[in-house]
C-alpha cells in the first residue's frame, strides 16, 4: 500500500534523485529563476533543490504573499511566477493569489505538494488531506495532478504554456507525494528532461478584423484610446507610443497602464475621463475590459459609441456592450498590422477635440493643484497632506514602482501621483482585494532588481504585514509607507449603542507599525509633518534598504469605500464622513 511520506524511499545518493529532484531540473530547464513559497511536509526538500539548482527560493510568513509575490513576478516579466505551497491550508492559502491572478490575468504556477489522491479520493483521513485538484480547478485556467515523477518534466511545461499563452492566467499544479517521492536512478531521470521549445506562439489577428478596425477609427471626430494593464503586459510599448503619437490620438489610462504612456504627456487625458465617456465618437480599447471600473460601457458612454477592441481573448468581446470592432490576437501583431494598415489612410478627427482635452486637462490639474496646495499644512495631516509629500519624490524617481493598496490611500495616491515609465505601478486591481502590498513590493524588487515604494492604508497593511519581515531577510530596497489613519476608510467609526467594542471599521490611530519594522532591523521612521515625511522618503530611497514609515494622519481623514462609496448597497449612516 502507498502511504503518504514514504519514509523506505530514501534514495541512495549519489546514484538515485526523487521526484523533487526531478521538479527542481523541469524549473530550471524551462528558465524559471525564482520560486516564492513556504515549505514544510511534503516539499521541504523540493525547495533544497530548487536552490541546489541556482534558483531563487524566496521563503515567506504567508502562502498569499508568496502568490502575490510570483503573480507580480509575471506580469512584470511576461514569464510565469512560480509559487510553491504545502498540502491543504497552505494550498488554500497559496490559492486566493493564484486566483487573483487568474482574475487580472497575470501569469503564475502554482505547485502544491498533495496528499496521495488515492486516500484522498478514498476519504481515508490521511495527514492534510483535501482534494486540491478540485478545489483548485474553478479558480484557475487550466489544472493539472502529477502522480508520477515520469509526468513532472511535462506538467511543467504545460502549466507554462497554458500560464502564458492566449490570456495569461493562474495554473495549478497538484504535485502528489507519490509523484515527489518517487526514487529513481539520477540517469534516468536525467533522461526525462527535455527542452521545450516555442513557449508562447503569438496569434495574428484576421485581415478583415484589422480593415474594419483602421476603417472605423479613421471615420472618428473625436477618437480615444483607452489603454489597460493587458497593454502594459504586452510589453508593446513602442507601438502604442507610436499609434498615439503619430496619429496625434489622446489617451486614457486604467490605474496599472498608468505610465505605459507619460500620465503628463501633451496627449494624455487622464483628466477628462467623463468627457471622453461621454463625447467620444470611438474608442480603442487596448487590453482593458468594459467592466465595473469602466461603467461596463454604458450609462455614463455616449449611446452612439463604436468601440474598437483589442483582446487577446475572443470572448471578452460583446461582454457588456456590442463591440463594433474586435480585433482578437496578440497585441503587437495587432499593433503591427493597425499601424501598417493605418500608414495607408488619413484620419479624420476634428482638431478641436484634441485642443478642448487639453484645455480641459488644463483646468483639472490646476484645481487638483490647488486641493493639494490647500490640504499642505494640515495638521495632524490627512491623506492629502501625505499624498502631496510622497508625489514630487516619486516624481522625479520615476524608475521606482509603485504598489498602491487601500481604500482613500488608493484612489489619492493613483489620482495625485503620476507615472512616466510603463510597468511602474501595481495595485488591488481588478479584484480591489487587500492583501497584496508586501507580496508584489517582494515580486517587483526580486524580479526586476528595482527600488519600490509600496503606498499603504494601514488596514491595507495588515493583511500582509508580517511579510515585510520577508523583505527584511532579503534585504531588498522597498520602502513601505503607512497611511495611518486609524481604521478601515478612517477611524471615526461610532459603534451601535450595544456594545462597547470598537466599531467595525476601526483600527488604532495610535498604532506604531514602525516599530514593528524595527522587530527586523528595518530603518524605520515616525513622522507627523510633511517636512518630516519627505525627509524620510528621500532618506529611505537613497539607503536602498528595507525602510517601513509609518505616517500619523487624522483619524477622520478618509471616506467610507474611498471613491467607490456608490458600489455600497446601502451605506451606513453613522459612519462620519
Ligand atoms: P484593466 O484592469 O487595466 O482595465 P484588464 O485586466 O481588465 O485591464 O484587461 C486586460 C485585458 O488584456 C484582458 O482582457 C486580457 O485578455 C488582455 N490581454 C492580456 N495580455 C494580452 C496580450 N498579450 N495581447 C492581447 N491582449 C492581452
Ligand atoms: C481581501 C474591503 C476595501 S478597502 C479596505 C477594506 C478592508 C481597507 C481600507 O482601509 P485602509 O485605507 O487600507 O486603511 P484608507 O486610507 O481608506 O483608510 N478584504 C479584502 N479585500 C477588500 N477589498 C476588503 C476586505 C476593503
Ligand atoms: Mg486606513
Amino acid at each position: 500500500m502507498t502511504t503518504n511520506t514514504p519514509a523506505s524511499n530514501t534514495p541512495k545518493f549519489p546514484e538515485q534523485v526523487t521526484g523533487m529532484y526531478v521538479l527542481a531540473r523541469a524549473l530550471k530547464n524551462i528558465g524559471i529563476e525564482t520560486v516564492y513559497g513556504l515549505v514544510g511536509i511534503p516539499i521541504t526538500e523540493a525547495a533544497y533543490m530548487i536552490q541546489g539548482q541556482g534558483i531563487r527560493f524566496v521563503g515567506f510568513r504567508h502562502e498569499q504573499q508568496a502568490g502575490m509575490a510570483a503573480a507580480t513576478d509575471g506580469f512584470l516579466t511576461k514569464k510565469p511566477g512560480v509559487l510553491m505551497t504545502v498540502s491543504s491550508l497552505g494550498f488554500m492559502n497559496g490559492l486566493t493569489a493564484t486566483a487573483n491572478a487568474t482574475v487580472n490575468c497575470y501569469p503564475m504556477i502554482q505547485i502544491s505538494g498533495a496528499s496521495d489522491p488515492k486516500m484522498v479520493d478514498m476519504n481515508m483521513g490521511t495527514y492534510e488531506q483535501l482534494d486540491q485538484f478540485n478545489t483548485a480547478k474553478p479558480v484557475v485556467k487550466a489544472a493539472f495532478r502529477c502522480n508520477r515523477a515520469e509526468d513532472i518534466p511535462s506538467a511543467v511545461a504545460r502549466a507554462y504554456r497554458a500560464a502564458v499563452s492566449g490570456r495569461p492566467g493562474g495554473v495549478y499544479i497538484d504535485m502528489t507525494t507519490p509523484a515527489l517521492g518517487q526514487v529513481m536512478n539520477m540517469e534516468d531521470a536525467e533522461k526525462l528532461l527535455y527542452q521545450p521549445v516555442d513557449m508562447y506562439s503569438p496569434v495574428a489577428p484576421n485581415k478583415e478584423a484589422v480593415d474594419r478596425a483602421v476603417e472605423i477609427l479613421t471615420s472618428a471626430k473625436r477618437p480615444a484610446i483607452l489603454l489597460g494593464k493587458g497593454a502594459a503586459y504586452a510589453q508593446v510599448d513602442d507601438k502604442i507610443k507610436t499609434l498615439i503619437e503619430k496619429y496625434n490620438i489622446p489617451y486614457l489610462p486604467m490605474s496599472m497602464a498608468k505610465g505605459l504612456m507619460p500620465d503628463a504627456g501633451p496627449l494624455s487625458a487622464l483628466s477628462c475621463r467623463s468627457t471622453i465617456m461621454q463625447q467620444a465618437d470611438v474608442v480603442m480599447i487596448i487590453g482593458a475590459r468594459l467592466n465595473w471600473m469602466l461603467s461596463f460601457g454604458k450609462g455614463k458612454w455616449n449611446p452612439e459609441m463604436k468601440f474598437i477592441q483589442l483582446d487577446v481573448e475572443p470572448q471578452e468581446i460583446d461582454v457588456n456592450v456590442p463591440i463594433a470592432a474586435p480585433v482578437v490576437g496578440d497585441m503587437g501583431l495587432a499593433l503591427d498590422a493597425i499601424l501598417d494598415k493605418l500608414s495607408t489612410v488619413k484620419m479624420n478627427a476634428d482638431p478641436a477635440w484634441l485642443t478642448s482635452l487639453q484645455a480641459e486637462t488644463k483646468e483639472k490639474d490646476s484645481k487638483f493643484q490647488a486641493r493639494l496646495a490647500a490640504n499642505k499644512d494640515a495638521m495632524p495631516m490627512d491623506h492629502w497632506t501625505a499624498i502631496g509629500a510622497i508625489k514630487p519624490i516619486i516624481e522625479s524617481n520615476p524608475d521606482i514602482i509603485l504598489v498602491n493598496e487601500g481604500a482613500n490611500t488608493l484612489d489619492d495616491t493613483r489620482d495625485a501621483v503620476d507615472m512616466s515609465l510603463p510597468r511602474h505601478r501595481i495595485d488591488c486591481a481588478t479584484w480591489a482585494i487587500m492583501g497584496m502590498g508586501m507580496g508584489s513590493a517582494i515580486g517587483a524588487a526580486v524580479s526586476t532588481g528595482k527600488q519600490v515604494v509600496a503606498v499603504e492604508g494601514d488596514s491595507a497593511f495588515g493583511f500582509s504585514g508580517m511579510d515585510f519581515s520577508t523583505i527584511c531577510r532579503f534585504k531588498l530596497p522597498v520602502t513601505v509607507i503607512i497611511l495611518n489613519n486609524g481604521g478601515i476608510y478612517n477611524g471615526v467609526g461610532v459603534p451601535m449603542d450595544q456594545t462597547t467594542d470598537p466599531a467595525p471599521t476601526t483600527l488604532d490611530i495610535n498604532a506604531r507599525y514602525d516599530k514593528l519594522g524595527e522587530a527586523f532591523g528595518a530603518q524605520t521612521y515616525y513622522v507627523q509633518t510633511p517636512d518630516e515625511l519627505t525627509k524620510a522618503l528621500t532618506e529611505s530611497i537613497a539607503s536602498k534598504k528595507p525602510c517601513l514609515i509609518n505616517v500619523q494622519l487624522a483619524a477622520d481623514s478618509g471616506k467610507e469605500s474611498g471613491h467607490i462609496g456608490y458600489l455600497n448597497p446601502a451605506p451606513l449612516q453613522n459612519i462620519k464622513v
